[in-house]
């Protein structure tokens, strides 16, 4: 009505939908060095040192973490990069992504 409609004002937006964002995550392994491991979050995550590093010892320790999160199509070339990147070094390293 004229004073305005309290349902239109209140009543949760059910159909706003956002995009689906993808966890990039690490996994241990007994033999990936932890020095490559902390290059790897450096060089694709943008990582400081520190931050890297933190990471890779909760991967080591719990055996993955969560690494960033991502739209589908950059989370993919993540994982495509590290994957590549640790083949190319003969490292058994694993990265994989999961829908949020
Ligand atoms: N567990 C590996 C080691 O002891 C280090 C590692 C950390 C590997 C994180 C993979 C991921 N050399």
């Amino acid at each position: 009505g004229p004073d305005g409609d309290a349902s239109l004002l209140t009543k949760p937006k059910t159909n706003t939908q956002r995009p689906p964002m993808y966890k990039v995550m690490i996994l241990n392994d007994d033999y990936t060095p932890m020095e490559f491991v902390v290059h790897i979050l450096e060089r694709f995550f943008g990582l400081s040192h520190a931050q890297a590093f933190e990471i890779m010892l909760t991967v080591h320790k719990k055996g993955l973490a969560v690494v960033a999160v991502y739209s589908f199509e950059v989370a993919e070339t993540k994982v495509a990069q590290v994957m590549d990147f640790a083949r190319r070094h003969q490292h058994p390293l694993q990265c994989t992504m999961e829908k949020e």
